[in-house]
């Protein structure tokens, strides 16, 4: 016989449904993965550890996120004399510490004189004493080569490295000033010999290796590189090395990163064939990667990497299904040769400044549409890259690996 299903059964059932619909149907916050992150109002600088948030919207800014992975948050704040403003400030600070371990308030621009500074202070440090994880730095406390007061050093913002030169005077030491300075972090990823490891030396050292070495654990690169405006990039990449594709540790490398080449032979079809399986894994372990600014919300960048294009004559991937593939899943695409070199450096350089934001000129965006058209371009300025060298200190570029 079967069961009948009593009244009450129904509306449990009807009322778990209604509850689950709910919850999906929530706004999705956003999920800040960083242990430690910079907020304030806009600093025109992209990066996965800053945020910024409108004066307009910044009455409940906090709940938009998932703050689980946040450990410390650097506040940038203004020192004001409206009365709403600093309210709202000292509910956002609350709220966040709600939600980290440690707060750390930075006075960062001052709109009201200098004279008032003091008042605001103190209506500050009394309205949030009764938060015990939040540390308000002191406006008046002498900082920088000229020992000026805070307040007046205000901070700029525009380039990390501004930001990171005031944070250093302010909180030297600060985990947040080491995140900063690594600036983005790139995967790469594809089959087994289709040049991972070739192109990430290419990009590293200038090199490049005839024997075969697999990979074994995974290789570590990284390089400063310089961008427009005098914008240094510290720029960490990973080579998965042997990892497969159902590697247990894959998750791993690909949380955090900024970018993921995806890289495939091009004299190798089935290198090219497994390159959709290599982008399910790349989506499904990188959805949470994104950085907020103004609200906006930029996902990871994800390129596809015809390698090997020295071999021009064993070429067996034609041009049209490289481009049809990076079409549909709205992928940047390039070809390089981790050989000749060719495209490697500017592909790097292209991917990091898209990242950060930063604008290239337009002699380089045009090289880049040569590049998806798979005809030869133009190299970076010989002058250019002599400014990389330069500032390229033996300690700066370094690799070791980890097997
Ligand atoms: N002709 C040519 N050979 C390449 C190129 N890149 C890599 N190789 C060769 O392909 C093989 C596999 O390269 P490797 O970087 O170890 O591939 P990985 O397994 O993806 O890291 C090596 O023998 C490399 O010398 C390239 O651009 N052109
Ligand atoms: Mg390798």
């Amino acid at each position: 016989m079967q069961d009948s299903v009593t009244g009450d059964q129904w509306r449990s059932a009807a009322h778990s449904l209604k509850e689950e619909v709910k919850e999906k149907n929530k706004p999705k916050k956003t999920a800040i993965r960083e242990k430690v992150v910079v907020i304030g109002p806009k600093m025109g600088i992209r990066s996965r550890a800053i945020f910024e948030f409108r004066a307009a919207t910044i009455e409940n800014w906090s709940e938009k996120f998932d703050w689980t992975s946040v450990e410390d948050v650097v506040v940038l704040a203004e020192w004001t004399k409206t009365a709403s403003n600093n309210e709202l400030m000292v509910k956002l600070v609350e709220a966040v510490a709600k939600e980290v371990t440690n707060v750390t308030v930075v006075p960062s621009r001052m709109t009201c004189t200098y004279d008032e500074v003091p008042a605001i202070t103190e209506y500050r440090i009394k309205a949030l004493k009764t938060a015990a994880n939040v540390v308000l730095v002191n406006p008046l406390m002498l900082v920088g080569e000229k020992k000026a007061p805070l307040i007046l050093s205000e901070c700029k913002g525009g380039s990390i490295d501004r930001l990171v030169e005031f944070l250093e005077w302010v909180l030297p030491g600060h985990k947040i000033v080491e995140r900063l300075s690594r600036d983005a972090e790139i995967v790469v990823v594809g089959d087994g010999a289709s040049g991972k490891t070739s192109i990430c030396q290419r990009f590293a050292k200038e090199s490049f290796e005839k024997t075969y070495h697999q990979t074994l654990g995974l290789d570590f690169f990284s390089r400063r590189i310089m961008l427009p405006q005098e914008l240094q990039v510290l720029v960490q990449v990973w080579d998965i090395g042997g990892q497969s594709i159902a590697g247990e540790m894959i998750d791993k490398y690909l949380t955090g990163a900024d970018v993921v080449f995806l890289v495939y032979d091009v004299t190798n079809s089935k290198s090219f064939e497994n390159a959709g399986d290599w982008l399910a894994v790349v989506k499904k372990n990188t959805k949470d990667n994104v950085s907020v600014s103004l609200e906006r919300v930029y996902p990871v960048k994800l390129v596809l990497m015809g390698n090997k294009t020295d071999l021009e004559e064993r070429r067996v991937v034609s041009v049209e299904s490289h481009k049809a593939f990076a079409t549909q899943n709205d992928l940047m695409s390039t070809y390089v040769s981790a050989k000749t070199g060719d495209t490697v450096f500017l592909t790097f350089r292209q991917a990091v400044a898209e990242v950060l934001n930063v604008g290239l000129s337009r002699a380089e965006v045009e090289a880049d549409i040569e590049i998806v058209k798979g005809t030869v371009i133009e190299p970076v300025k010989p002058t250019e890259v002599q400014h990389v060298r330069r500032s390229d200190q033996s300690k700066s570029t370094s690799v070791c690996s980890i097997s």
